[in-house]
């Protein structure tokens, strides 16, 4: 019989949380031939992005995976072989008392938020027993080697290669989301939060010597594009000209047609953790939008991951990446720093496809949830 698997995800708000939980979930069935309910509170978060899915539907299955709407009235549930608590989510009490009562005992997993930080490695994999006498791991998701690595389906970066090596393949994905370039555009994807200074990049793009095209999935930055623009209600489809800009505002699409997206652009503005990764196996240069955090802890994640990200950079352009990463983040004027990055731009194109081979020799997360749950029992 196969193993089976619950995954509890609180959409706290916007995508990354459901983005991760049913990329993992999807994964286990997939990869590992696992049985797979996915408990989402916030179906609506999921049906963006999953085409096809039922905001209202108590249970839905998509790629195998047994979607559940979470109630806040919880009915009574046997507990899977493996329970994971998504990013620190509160489990119903009633379950976790199921869980207390089974035997054998399933394992019960805290997946953590993503962080390149250091005191990931020291924490990763560490029990710690709860009030109800159960044992719960915490898992942390990492760059390095002793944390649970990134998502990462198998075969992805070979199927990035051949889609990279098929230009009719490009060209059909692109039109299919009406997307022309003009001949020697280049194209930039934009999925970022609010940013005070968006303008100003936009302003050097747009009076730029070389094409660009900009593509913007509707969301939260739409506002700053508007504002720019001087125009209201952009919405997936609307297209503007601005001097050498083109800004073109696509419709959220599902996650691997993201994934074509970022792999068809020459440079990605990314957020949150999946984006992040998925930029990251997209092998392009980047800029990360964090996600920002109240007590401004994400400033440190920011540089944590940089430092392991400059390794191998020359100083000038590490140092043009980081003012530019940090500019962003601060919401400045992007002006200088960006003029600044365009110098090192062969150099960060090489070594973004570098950085992407080299996290890729490590296991992925889902493979080592898997072998965390056999070394277990
Ligand atoms: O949406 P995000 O900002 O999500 C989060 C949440 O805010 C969360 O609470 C926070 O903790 C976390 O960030 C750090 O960014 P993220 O993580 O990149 O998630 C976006 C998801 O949306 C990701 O799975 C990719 C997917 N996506 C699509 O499937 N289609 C699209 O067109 C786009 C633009 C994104």
């Amino acid at each position: 019989m196969k193993a089976s698997w619950d995954i509890f995800c609180t959409v706290v708000d916007n995508f990354g949380d459901v983005g991760v939980t049913f990329r993992l979930a999807r994964q286990l069935v997939a990869e590992h031939d696992l049985q797979v309910r996915l408990w989402v509170d916030d179906l609506s978060a999921f049906a963006r992005l999953c085409p096809g899915a039922d905001a209202q539907a108590e249970q839905q299955w998509h790629d195998g995976v047994q979607v559940c709407s979470w109630p806040e009235d919880w009915q009574p549930a046997e507990p899977a072989d493996v329970v994971i608590q998504a990013f620190a989510c509160h489990l119903p009490a009633a379950y976790i008392e199921a869980v207390q009562a089974c035997n054998p005992r399933p394992l019960w997993l805290n997946l953590e938020y993503l962080s390149a930080e250091e005191w990931v490695t020291g924490c990763h994999g560490l029990p710690s027993l709860q009030s109800s006498g159960v044992k719960k791991f915490f898992f942390f998701p990492g760059f390095r080697t002793s944390t649970g690595g990134l998502l990462r389906e198998a075969g992805l970066i070979d199927r990035r290669h051949a889609f990279e090596r098929n230009l009719s393949a490009r060209q059909a994905f692109l039109a299919d989301l009406s997307i022309y370039p003009q001949p020697g555009a280049r194209l930039i994807s934009l999925f970022a939060y609010e940013h005070a200074g968006l303008g100003s990049w936009l302003a050097y793009l747009a009076q730029d010597a070389e094409l660009t095209h900009l593509l913007v999935p509707e969301g939260r930055v739409i506002g700053d594009v508007e504002r720019w623009l001087d125009v209201e209600g952009l919405r997936a489809g609307a297209v503007h000209v601005r001097g050498a800009l083109t800004i073109q505002v696509l419709p959220f699409v599902r996650q691997e047609d993201y994934d074509r997206l970022l792999w068809c652009c020459a440079f990605n503005v990314v957020r949150g953790e999946d984006s992040f990764v998925r930029g990251q196996w997209a092998g392009r240069p980047l800029i990360w939008h964090i996600y920002e955090q109240d007590d401004d802890a994400h400033w440190a994640k920011l540089d944590a991951f940089l430092e392991l990200y400059l390794a191998g950079l020359s100083d000038a352009a590490g140092q043009a990446l980081i003012e530019v990463w940090r500019h962003w983040n601060a919401g400045q004027d992007m002006t200088q720093s960006w003029s600044a990055l365009e110098i090192h731009r062969s150099e960060l194109a090489l070594h973004a496809e570098r950085w992407c081979l080299e996290r890729a020799l490590q296991d992925d997360l889902t493979t080592a949830l898997v072998q965390f749950h056999r070394n277990w029992l």
